[in-house]
């Protein structure tokens, strides 16, 4: 099963991509980690995506592309994977259109994840308290939303037409989030 989840940051995308690629023994590609883990390690692409995640944008399509193009073409990803926070813009997910062709696979679904702002707003805050990641504070979270309001959010009429969204509610705890989702996709 090939599956990619989008929504609002807070959402809840990572945390259950996570879990559902622990459950169905599939890898999950989270492109936020794998960035954050590139700026970690002073890579060109981390030079290039840190102060962007910091300000709250995205980073350039083509680091994005590179990156999921590097990762679902090995072999463990052959059987099926979760990529998380990809794609984000339309560029993107011509692109991921594009390399799924190229390796003979096929989109299985796109999970949407529905939450209004407020709440995920308070998800993140709480996570900036807990973890302090640089990006989850107030100003830099309204940018995040607008930034997906802009970029992404039209994605969900993309996915829609082709008949491959299943939207989900988001806005429950983390064990019924994980359990509408098992449904829909059951
Ligand atoms: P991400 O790391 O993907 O950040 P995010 O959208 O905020 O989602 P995240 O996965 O962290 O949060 P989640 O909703 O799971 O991206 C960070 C940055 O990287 C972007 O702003 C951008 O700059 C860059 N980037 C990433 N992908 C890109 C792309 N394709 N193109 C360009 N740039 C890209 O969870 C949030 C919090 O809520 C967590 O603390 C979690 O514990 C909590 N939570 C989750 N579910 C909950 C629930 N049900 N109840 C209560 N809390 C819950």
């Amino acid at each position: 099963m090939i599956l990619a989840f989008l929504g609002p940051p807070g959402s809840g995308k990572g945390t259950q991509a996570k879990l559902l690629a622990e459950k169905l023994k599939v890898p999950h590609i989270c492109l936020g980690d794998m960035l954050r883990e590139e700026v970690k390690l002073g890579t060109a692409i981390g030079r290039r995506a840190k102060e962007l995640m910091e300000a709250g944008r995205l980073v350039p399509d083509e680091l994005t592309i590179e990156l999921v193009r590097g990762r679902i073409s090995r072999e463990d990803c052959r059987s099926g994977f979760i990529v998380d926070g990809f794609p984000r813009s339309e560029v993107q997910a011509e692109a991921f259109d594009q390399m799924l062709k190229e390796l003979n696979l096929e989109l299985s679904a796109v999970i949407y994840f529905r939450i209004s702002e407020e709440q995920a707003l308070k998800r993140l805050l709480l996570r900036a308290k807990l973890e302090g990641r640089a990006d989850d504070n107030e100003a830099t979270i309204r940018t995040r939303f607008e930034v997906y309001e802009k970029q992404t959010q039209p994605l969900i009429e993309r996915y829609l037409k082709v008949g491959k969204l299943i939207e989900i509610d988001a806005a429950g705890t983390i064990e019924e989030v994980f359990q509408n989702l098992w449904e829909a996709l059951s």
